[in-house]
């Protein structure tokens, strides 16, 4: 049993070598991304036992991803191969300074990963975990996948329900080609156990206003964390430590929540800190630690991705972090 394991597509992902339109770029140069397997590889830098499980197509961008995230220290024995279909692949321009809006041009309908359904994925390997992390990206690419994460969410036996099952909702909205976004993340949000969601994105998906209304409507998780862009974030956690061990004052139970606001930094590229972020507060949560760390380490973590232009970072070390964490309030914000 490994400490999380994430399921979901990654990708090839090309980052312009100069900032500009897509239309103007000369030239990309190769990476990797994926929500779910950046927070596997940023879980594993943190020195956790970390799987990825996935689709990829028999071609040699599959074999690069493979590559690629294995070498970050994440188990990826359990990665199928689809003799059929592609790996999906990614383009992207430069985070623009002044408006921070950057172009993504995906070409991935009809991917291997797009193909993934239960009978098709090592659910085994998927259940063998103390977190699975799965996103709402996932969702949107097929009907099929779809399937899959009602499976990992909604149908778990309850005598034996496997892994704590950590959801960020990952609203990319050029990837539903329906109207059924807000309803199926909303369903497959209420049946995890910990939520990621953006404030920004409850907003477009539920017409949700702040941390509170999130809560109101999203009672189902037992830990429940509303990002609020730069600012910080807010967690509702029920089950924060124990009693008695020095935590209580972080218990926040179902009514108030928690914010820890976000140390400042200077902005390169914002694609994959939400990733970054999850990796940091479940890395926490896997230590047990407190609320008010889970965020920090969160927020460390996502500032880590934010000053890299790549999808994903080199993260603080785990001695490094503790020792940011500490820090008291004033060293935030
Ligand atoms: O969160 C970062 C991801 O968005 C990026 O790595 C690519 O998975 C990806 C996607 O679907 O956008």
């Amino acid at each position: 049993v490994v400490d999380v394991v994430a399921l979901g597509e990654s990708m090839v992902t090309f980052l312009p070598s100069r900032p500009g339109r897509l239309a103007d770029v000369p030239s990309f140069d190769r990476a990797i991304g994926g929500a779910e397997s950046n927070v596997v590889c940023a879980l594993a830098a943190a020195g956790h036992s970390a799987r990825w499980v996935g689709r990829v197509g028999a071609d040699g961008f599959g074999d690069h991803l493979v590559e690629a995230i294995g070498s970050h220290g994440v188990d990826v024995t359990s990665v199928r191969r689809d003799p059929a279909r592609p790996t999906g692949v990614y383009f992207r321009t430069a985070q623009d300074r002044a408006t921070d809006a950057h172009e993504v041009a995906y070409y991935r309908a009809g991917s291997a990963a797009s193909a993934m359904s239960a009978h098709n994925v090592d659910l085994r390997a998927v259940r063998a975990a103390r977190v699975l992390h799965l996103t709402g990206i996932t969702a949107a690419l097929s009907g099929d996948c779809r399937g899959l994460l009602r499976e990992l969410t909604a149908r778990r036996p309850a005598a034996d329900p496997g892994p704590l099952v950590s959801f960020d909702v990952n609203h990319r909205p050029v990837l539903w080609r329906d109207a059924d976004g807000p309803r199926v993340l909303r369903e497959l949000a209420q049946d995890a156990d910990i939520v990621f969601v953006g404030e920004d994105e409850a907003r477009e998906l539920w017409g949700l206003e702040g941390p509170e209304a999130v809560r109101a409507a999203f009672p189902g998780p037992a830990v429940l964390v509303v990002k609020q862009g730069d600012r910080g974030a807010t967690a509702f956690a029920e089950d924060a430590g124990a009693p008695g061990d020095g935590n209580d004052r972080e218990r926040t139970g179902r009514g108030a929540g928690l914010f820890v606001p976000a140390p400042r930094v200077d902005v390169v590229a914002a694609v994959g800190a939400g990733d970054a972020f999850a990796a940091g507060f479940l890395s926490a949560t896997l230590r047990a630690l407190p609320v008010r760390d889970r965020l920090r380490h969160g927020h460390l973590m996502a500032a880590a991705a934010l000053t890299a232009p790549g999808d994903l970072a080199v993260p603080p070390t785990r001695d490094h972090a503790d020792r940011l964490a500490a820090l008291d309030d004033t060293g935030w914000g």
